[in-house]
């Protein structure tokens, strides 16, 4: 199975980043993770996406809060799938990471979910894992319908309760 390549801006990140982690183990998609930054360590990360391809990862999750570049950095240098986590780790809130991680230009996609959408965007990683995996295709239908029997759940008791 082609592998996960998780990228992040800082260490500070991790706590969001943790949640793909254990998303990702619970499918058991293996994956890696390093902490680069777009201005930081612009290096590392333009080498990490440039042979992530060749080195068996089949999509990459950019993680970073503030002025967040790096999953637009990393895109720029590779055509595998790239998933933009903005972080909330400034005064903002997180709206400055959403903007300057979504708002890319035509021809460098990122798909970019929620503010600190970590689980998100390690299902969407098993999502476009499964397109060419039946199997992994299975376990997340089960892994939806399980979801879905907890909601339904979750309604029958607040019926219960509130409508006789
Ligand atoms: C971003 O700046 C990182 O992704 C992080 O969210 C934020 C703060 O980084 P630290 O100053 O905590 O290292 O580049």
């Amino acid at each position: 199975m082609k592998k996960v390549g998780i990228v992040m801006g800082s260490d500070s990140d991790l706590p969001v980043v943790e949640k793909a982690m254990e998303k990702l183990r619970d499918f058991d998609v293996p994956f890696e993770v390093h902490v680069y930054s777009a201005h930081r360590t612009p290096e590392q990360a333009g080498n990490f996406s440039r042979t992530a391809r060749e080195k068996g990862f089949g999509v990459l999750i950019a993680a970073a809060g503030k002025a967040a570049h790096l999953a637009g950095a990393i895109a720029a240098n590779t055509t595998l799938p790239v998933i933009g986590i903005p972080v909330k780790s400034s005064t903002l809130d997180g709206l400055d990471a959403l903007l300057s991680t979504v708002q890319m230009p035509t021809g460098i996609p990122v798909a970019t979910v929620a503010i600190d959408g970590a689980a998100n965007a390690a299902l969407l990683a098993v999502e476009i894992l499964a397109v060419t995996d039946g199997e992994l295709a299975d376990r997340l239908q089960k892994t939806r319908e399980a979801e879905t029997a907890k909601v339904l759940e979750k309604n029958a008791a607040v019926e219960t309760r509130f409508n006789g």
